[in-house]
């Protein structure tokens, strides 16, 4: 599939510092130090609706990583999947009438240019549950002949026993895992499994719904965790720097993502880091396509929104934090984009290289865009209330908050 296209990001003068990241399996902060290619990968989306700003804010959160990144002057091998093929997405098409595959294009389009109008840069690959079938079957059919998959009624299993780091990444007790598993797409109550929480590498086909050519498996669909696994996997090797997403995808995805991956190579761990961004919510609860409570990017933006302003309000919380989405937030994001525009505007002001290096260390430091912006909060106050002459102060802020929060002045 192709991605969307890539925003600028100029180069400033010096050097960032290494990330320190939140690292949900280890419960704390570590500095990665990868190599010359930092490598990541993004759990998409999944294409049935339109993208709401909880999504917006997620990968908010981990293009501020390759930026930070990038600013190392170290290149970044970003992967990221759209799940073009799951039940909810054949769910909702069958609900509105509506072809699966076109739903999942429109929708997949409409991701891209919200992608593009808030200039996030995209993944070098980006790769769809339906284009990997050809690499997970593979995939699956190893884990089953190594033992650490078996089948049921021609669905194929993994079993979570096989991973002996088997729950190190959410860290849960067996009733939370559980709880969890049967929200968030698992069938722990099926009947004839080894362990309640053992997912679906692959489902047999079903009457009336897509599937493809599965080799030994026979005819079906794969499951959702080895889809990212075998797209991670096949672009980004083991042992690649963060797997990202948001903190709903902790458990089950990522753990399972992880016991599938590790199981697979027999090396630990699959991703150094397991990165999770806080939930935004509406209306006091989580922002979520099933139940509706959403604020699309795109009706902001035919509303007139500028989509910098979008970003400011992404920025304005913390990556970790859960968050709520108010008018207020939106207004206030608007009111700061226009002092840090007239601040910028003025032919000289008040020089900026300590201001350069404030916001490196507040987003190296566990990405901390708001503390970020209130030092450029204090350098635009200051040099709106004096009458500074260094000539190169307002473009050096204009591409420091380009370059490291992706904010276009
Ligand atoms: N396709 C899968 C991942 S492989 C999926 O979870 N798709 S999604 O469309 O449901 O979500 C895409 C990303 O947005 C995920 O990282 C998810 O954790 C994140 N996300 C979903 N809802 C919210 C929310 N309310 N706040 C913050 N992030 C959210
Ligand atoms: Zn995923």
């Amino acid at each position: 599939m192709h991605a969307w296209p890539a925003s600028e990001v100029p180069a400033l003068p010096g050097k960032g510092r290494d990330l320190q990241i939140h690292d949900t399996a280890t419960q704390g902060t570590i500095t990665l130090a990868p190599g010359p290619v930092a490598r990541i990968y993004v759990c998409g989306i999944t294409p049935y609706d339109a993208t709401h700003i909880g999504h917006a804010a997620t990968y908010n959160a981990f293009d501020l990583v390759q930026r930070v990144w990038l600013d190392t002057k170290r290149q970044v091998h970003y992967v990221q999947n759209v799940t073009d093929v799951d039940d909810p997405l054949l769910e909702r098409a069958l609900r509105d009438g509506h072809d699966w595959t076109e739903l999942a294009e429109r929708e997949t389009a409409l991701f891209r240019e919200d992608m593009t109008a808030l200039r996030m840069l995209p993944p070098q690959h980006y790769i769809g549950a339906v284009e990997a079938i050809p690499g997970i079957v593979p995939l699956v059919e190893r884990l089953r002949d190594a033992g650490a998959a078996y089948e049921l009624d021609g669905d194929v299993y993994f079993s979570v026993e096989s991973d002996a780091h088997f729950g190190g990444v959410s860290n849960l007790d067996a009733e939370a895992m559980r709880l969890l598993s049967a929200e968030r797409g698992g069938d722990p109550d099926r009947p004839g499994k080894k362990n309640p929480l053992d997912p679906m590498l692959w489902m047999a086909a079903r009457p009336g719904e897509p599937s493809w050519d599965g080799g030994s498996l026979g005819r079906g669909r794969p499951g959702w965790h080895i889809e990212c696994v075998a797209i991670a996997l096949d672009h980004l090797g083991m042992g690649f720097d963060i797997q990202g997403g948001g903190s709903d995808l902790a458990f089950p995805h990522h753990e399972m993502g992880a016991s599938h991956a590790q199981a697979l190579t027999g090396e630990f761990p699959m991703a150094k880091a397991y990165v999770h961004a806080g939930m935004v919510a509406l209306h006091g609860e989580k922002m979520s396509k099933s139940k509706g409570n959403l604020v699309f990017v795109s009706a902001l933006r035919r509303a007139g929104v500028d989509p910098v302003a979008i970003r400011l309000a992404l920025l304005s919380h913390h990556y970790r934090a859960d968050w709520e989405w108010t008018d207020d937030v939106l207004a206030e994001a608007v009111a700061r984009l226009e002092r840090w525009r007239a601040a910028v505007s003025r032919p000289d002001g008040l020089p900026a290289d300590a201001l350069v290096e404030e916001v490196r260390e507040a987003l190296a430091n566990d990405l901390d865009a708001p503390a970020a912006l209130a030092a450029v909060d204090r350098w635009v106050d200051a040099q709106n209330a004096s009458d500074g002459d260094d000539e190169s102060a307002p473009g050096l802020v204009s591409r420091t908050v380009d370059a490291l929060l992706g904010v276009a002045l």
